[in-house]
């Protein structure tokens, strides 16, 4: 990794946070579903959470993930002062909780349920589980006192709900809608899709397709199912998306990450630091949800130092929608491990996130 410095910090509005009090955690595994490939959809329940493993344990303080360091985000935040200004991150989950403006530890805007197909505004923004608040910790908590920090604490969070009930599943109808709903914000950088699926619904491919060609990021998580399911995982092997793999903190990716040539990183996912809901308190909040969120939390890093706008440069592949372009760039800043060069289990290898500000000073984005 190499270091940059800059001095830097161009104002940008941003729309107000909010937060909440509580508890409560759930612990969801589910199951991927080997999806019929090629015959009908599967009805109502086809899409499930990724999640392996969400920790309640105690509060232990203010303190950083583990991943920040690894990967180097601390560095981004304190020496490049890069924090996701100006970035919004669409989470397409359970939803994300808000009850209390009195906890201000996400910037939260207004969002939708593609359950029950309603908007709510940014004050009455809430959770259908746990999933999605847990997401949106890792990717964008802020400092308050209270809870941890995320990746882009200065991002804003969008929620479309897609998740929802005991094992928070949902139809694929809902999570087109909920997609879409994401695509037509035009204040929306990045869609984050923690969530897995064995089938691959030509509704959700045309959604993430069209997703990218408006601009929109997309992120995946690579699935908690392996070796149980060893086929392609969707949406994370569409190739319009960023697929992440879960990295531990001792440097290998977890062993029920899915594997396959559709993975395109590894990023920092087992027991990394989400919010939980209703008191927005931190919890160890695990598996590929948590290590698409870290990679959503760099996009909107990457969105901060570039104004918004990853340039194109064909030289070194970065080419193609604007989601195809943070894929490469994340890939030209991944440090190889596991097996030599590209491997399934790790895609191109380690996100280095100061590496990929170089990368992105390089391409000429104004803000590194
Ligand atoms: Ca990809
Ligand atoms: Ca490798």
């Amino acid at each position: 990794m190499t270091n940059t410095t800059h001095t830097r910090r161009r104002p940008r509005r941003r729309t107000i946070i909010v937060a909440a009090l509580v508890l409560g955690l759930l612990a969801a595994l589910a199951p991927v579903p080997a999806g019929p490939a090629g015959a009908s959809a599967p009805g109502s329940y086809g899409v499930y959470e990724s999640t392996a493993e969400f920790y309640s344990g105690s509060w232990t303080g203010e303190a950083r993930d583990w991943g920040h360091s690894y990967v180097g985000v601390d560095h981004v935040h304190t020496v490049d002062g890069i924090t996701g200004v100006g970035a919004q991150i669409c989470v397409v989950d359970t939803g994300v909780d808000n009850v209390s403006s009195s906890v201000r530890d996400l910037n939260i805007g207004s969002g939708y349920d593609g359950i029950s197909d309603v908007t709510f505004s940014a004050g009455s923004s809430y959770d259908r589980g746990t999933h999605g608040t847990g997401t949106a910790g890792v990717a964008a908590a802020k400092w308050n006192g209270r809870a941890g920090l995320g990746v882009a604490p200065s991002a804003t969070v969008r929620s479309s709900i897609a998740l929802g009930g005991p094992t928070a599943t949902g139809t694929w109808n809902g999570l087109v809608d909920a997609i879409y709903w994401c695509l037509n914000n035009s204040s929306v950088d990045i869609i984050n899709l923690s969530l897995q699926s064995g089938f691959d619904h030509p509704n959700v491919r045309n959604a993430i397709a069209y997703a990218a060609q408006v601009g929109k990021i997309i992120v995946a998580s690579a699935g908690n199912a392996w070796p149980a399911y060893s086929g392609t995982v969707y949406p994370a092997g569409y190739n319009n998306v960023t697929a992440v793999a879960n990295l531990q903190s001792n440097g290998t990716v977890r062993g029920n990450s899915n594997r396959g040539n559709w993975v395109d990183v590894a990023a920092p996912g087992h027991l990394t630091y989400g919010l939980r809901p209703n008191d927005h308190r931190r919890v160890r909040f695990g598996g590929t949800s948590a290590a698409a969120a870290f990679v959503s939390g760099i996009a909107a890093l990457t969105l901060d130092a570039c104004n918004g706008w990853i340039p194109h440069n064909s030289s070194v592949g970065v080419t193609g929608t604007q989601s195809n372009r943070f894929t490469q760039v994340v890939r030209l800043a991944s440090v190889d491990a596991g097996a030599p060069g590209f491997d399934t289990t790790y895609g191109h290898g380690i996100i280095s996130t100061p590496w990929l500000m170089d990368i992105l000073g390089t391409l000429g984005c104004p803000d590194v």
